[in-house]
């Protein structure tokens, strides 16, 4: 089996490849050039290109002929989003466009990387039927590319979309609320830094890790008949909780809320219903929030001391 997967290097890219390989797939791995740096797992086929170019995305399908198309490149900041809505739309939308349209043209199955942020701001938990109602540009190219899939469908193309919850892992984005407080955490822990900034505390999600996610992707693809799925945990729980795990109880004394890092619309709560998962594909989040934060703990706290290592034997080379 082929599987060619878009966003190789994020944090979900990776460890997607990493499952396929490890069950016996060729593996291709669309990297942008600009994303070079970032570690990818061995043992893929790295594809240099851009999503949103049509032509040269179409012809490397062609090339390769996949069974499984994986679209998990996305701009994925919801903040950023509303700095940048025309970007977001040409990356989050137009490069699904590409993604769908490659499969239909070749017979390969797709799946789309959705989003809980497509939900909005909804009382109680969210399933596979809770109305969009995005607050975000971020949300709303992802409810375009979410409706594209469905139509693929209808046009009899093998299209999936996984509406995934947050999820986290040592390799997330520094840019996101879970790598904020570990990082600022370990900072202070370590005596540089005497605060940890962050924006809205009261912000509550439902966090799980993306080894877990990337599971269920790959589960929904299996399937004989293509559906969507809500994938979270069902466990919600706010910035001040992931505090508690983080720091401790008096977390207070460290952390100081600062304007600038609230979006111009909150999402403030979501919960999720992901019963439909459980009882379709089997799957099950197995990495407890306990364990996941620990890990991107000492994750932090491995990387501040390397650094603080090339920091020394730099200043003791200087005269
Ligand atoms: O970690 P976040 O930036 O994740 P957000 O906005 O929920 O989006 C993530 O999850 C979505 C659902 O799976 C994805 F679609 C999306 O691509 C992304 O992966 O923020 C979580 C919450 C927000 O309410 C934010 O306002 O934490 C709050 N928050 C509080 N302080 C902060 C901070 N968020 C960030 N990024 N940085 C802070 O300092």
């Amino acid at each position: 089996m082929k599987a060619f997967v878009t966003g190789a290097s994020g944090q979900d890219g990776f460890y997607l490849c990493e499952l396929l390989l490890e069950k016996g797939y060729e593996v291709y791995g669309l990297v942008r050039r600009t994303s070079q740096g970032h570690e990818l797992p061995s043992g893929i086929e790295v594809v240099e290109g851009d999503l949103t170019e049509a032509a040269p995305l179409i012809k490397a399908i062609a090339t390769i002929r996949p069974d499984e198309i994986y679209n998990l490149a996305a701009l994925s900041h919801v903040g950023i989003s509303f700095e940048i809505p025309n970007e977001t739309f040409r990356v989050n939308v137009g490069g699904a466009i590409n993604c769908l349209e490659a499969a239909k043209r070749y017979g390969a199955k797709i799946y789309q990387a959705s989003s809980s942020e497509m939900f909005g701001n909804h009382e109680g938990p969210c399933d596979e039927t809770t109305p969009l109602n995005p607050v975000s540009p971020y949300g709303a190219s992802k409810v375009a590319a979410h409706h594209l899939v469905r139509q693929y469908r209808e046009q009899g193309v093998f299209a999936c979309a996984g509406i995934l919850f947050n999820h986290e892992s040592i390799r997330r984005g520094g840019d996101f609320v879970t790598q904020r407080v570990v990082n600022g955490v370990a900072r202070v822990r370590a005596g540089l830094d005497s605060k940890i900034l962050l924006g809205n505390l009261d912000a509550q999600r439902d966090w799980g890790h993306a080894k877990d996610y990337v599971r269920a992707m790959y589960l929904m693809m299996q399937r004989s008949v293509p559906e969507d799925y809500i994938i979270a945990t069902g466990r919600t729980r706010s910035v001040r909780d992931l505090l508690d795990v983080a720091w401790g109880p008096n977390w207070k004394s460290v952390v100081e809320v600062d304007k600038a890092l609230f979006r111009p619309v909150e999402l403030s709560t979501l919960r999720a219903n992901p019963s439909r998962a459980f009882n379709d594909l089997g799957w099950r989040p197995w990495i407890p929030f306990e364990s996941m934060i620990a890990s991107m703990l000492s994750a932090a706290r491995e990387k501040l001391s390397e650094q603080r290592e090339v920091n020394f034997g730099v200043s003791r080379l200087r005269p």
